[in-house]
């Protein structure tokens, strides 16, 4: 790893980059190979791949009894998740959504003729905030979709008084909350139903996969004949379905990493205990916290750049990514700044400026099992240099702010 002492040490100054290897934000996190490939051995000696096999049936047990649910119906990803649950919901119309996450959730809506329509964030917890979801309620609302982003709990007590007021559903897009809880009580059990994401990329990861959990047994039933094109038995079609079934090696990888939970979280708590050490050293850069009093999987490392900084996000990440440190903007612009939804309402950002304001200045920065102490070193050396006042940058990117010049 380089030192740097001087801006002339800097990537973006021409120097040699920080790292050989990219470091990259989404690095899966992988539990025992052992065990993992004993049950792959075991799949395969069963011949049993898909449609609803033993692994699967073990995971939905074990994912319901993790979260504390009665149900968990496991999916091939988190959007056809979210597809089948408003669809299982019945919601029509419009669903209130932040715009403010990453674009399936606005995305599963849209595919299926439904308007999603754009609320504002609170800024502090950069989760809907419950008075900018009242303001957007229109008779053609049916539903309301809270995201747990970053893990940390969407205000659901405040959510639950405006869908009850106004005879709205309320589900949840927990695709980043797996391990965390609202008070003692874990995500997973709020609203009529969550949908998780077990992305590559998540905390918990299961190649590609998802699920929906929820306490109603007649809305999992639904689910569960949704997800498989909506056969009730052979030869015998009851709903309109799809294909929304999780494979047996997408359940082995789940299985086997359920396993390795404590450890994953004590390495991304380990590592945001580090970059918080040395971020709140940093001038001008605001780790957002966790709360410790709750459950937390501590995945995303995010970062919001303050005014007082003497670069802007952007001038940050590219610095950032010349260093081979693959830092990420998620989720700018915003869903209503991309397509088909900046064509349907340009004027959507009117009502969001937390939105505009927060996705502008955060950073989220790598993290996960494939970390270590000295990554995190090495990139808040970095950070500490592009934070001088004195450095200079030649890259024409790179522009200092005029207050700073
Ligand atoms: N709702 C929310 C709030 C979500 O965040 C997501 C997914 C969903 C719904 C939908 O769930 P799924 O249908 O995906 O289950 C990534 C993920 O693809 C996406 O799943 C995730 N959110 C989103 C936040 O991040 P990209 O476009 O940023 O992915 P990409 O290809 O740039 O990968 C990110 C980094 O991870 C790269 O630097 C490389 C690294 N990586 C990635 C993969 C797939 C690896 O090292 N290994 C891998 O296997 O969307």
């Amino acid at each position: 790893m380089k030192k740097i002492e001087s801006s002339k040490d800097l990537a973006i100054n021409g120097a040699p980059p920080m790292f050989v290897e990219p470091l990259h934000v989404g690095r899966p996190n992988i539990g025992s190979r052992e065990r993992f490939l004993r049950r792959t051995n075991e799949m395969l000696d069963r011949g049993w791949l898909s449609n609803n096999g033993p692994l699967v049936q073990e995971f939905e047990r074990k994912i319901a009894d993790y979260l504390g649910v009665a149900h968990c119906v496991a999916m091939c990803n988190g959007t056809i998740a979210l597809e089948i649950s408003t669809r299982a919901l019945d919601l029509k119309g419009e669903v209130i959504v932040p715009s403010y996450t990453f674009i399936a959730t606005a995305h599963a809506l849209q595919w299926q003729e439904i308007t999603p329509i754009f609320a504002d964030i609170d800024p502090a917890t950069h989760n809907l905030d419950p008075q900018s979801v009242r303001r957007m309620i229109t008779p053609r609302t049916t539903g309301i979709i809270g995201v747990h982003l970053w893990g940390r709990p969407a205000a659901a007590a405040e959510l639950q008084v405006v869908a009850d007021a106004h005879r709205l559903k309320l589900l949840y897009d927990a695709s980043h909350g797996f391990g965390c809880s609202l008070g003692s009580k874990r995500l997973g059990g709020f609203g009529e139903c969550e949908v998780f994401s077990f992305h590559a990329t998540k905390f918990f990861n299961t190649f590609e996969g998802g699920a929906i959990v929820t306490n109603n047994g007649v809305l999992a039933e639904k689910m569960r004949l949704m997800r498989n094109f909506g056969f009730a038995g052979y030869d015998n079609v009851i709903y309109p379905g799809t294909n929304g079934k999780m494979t047996e090696i997408a359940a082995a990888m789940g299985l086997t990493n359920l396993e390795d939970l404590d450890s994953f979280v004590a390495i991304n708590r380990r590592n945001y205990n580090l970059y918080r050490t040395g971020i709140e050293e940093i001038s001008g850069l605001n780790l957002l916290k966790y709360d410790e009093s709750e459950g937390n999987n501590y995945q995303y490392i995010v970062v919001e750049v303050s005014s007082r900084f003497p670069l802007s996000r952007d001038a940050i990440v590219d610095a950032l990514h010349a260093e081979n440190v693959l830092a990420r903007k998620y989720f700018w612009p915003g869903c209503h700044n991309m397509e088909p939804y900046r064509s349907y309402y340009p004027n959507a950002g009117l009502v969001l400026p937390n939105t505009k304001r927060v996705a502008e200045r955060v950073v989220v920065l790598p993290s996960g099992s494939t970390i270590n102490d000295e990554h995190i070193q090495g990139v808040l050396a970095v950070l500490k240099m592009l934070g001088n006042s004195k450095a200079r940058f030649v890259k024409q990117s790179v522009t200092i702010r005029a207050e700073h010049a």
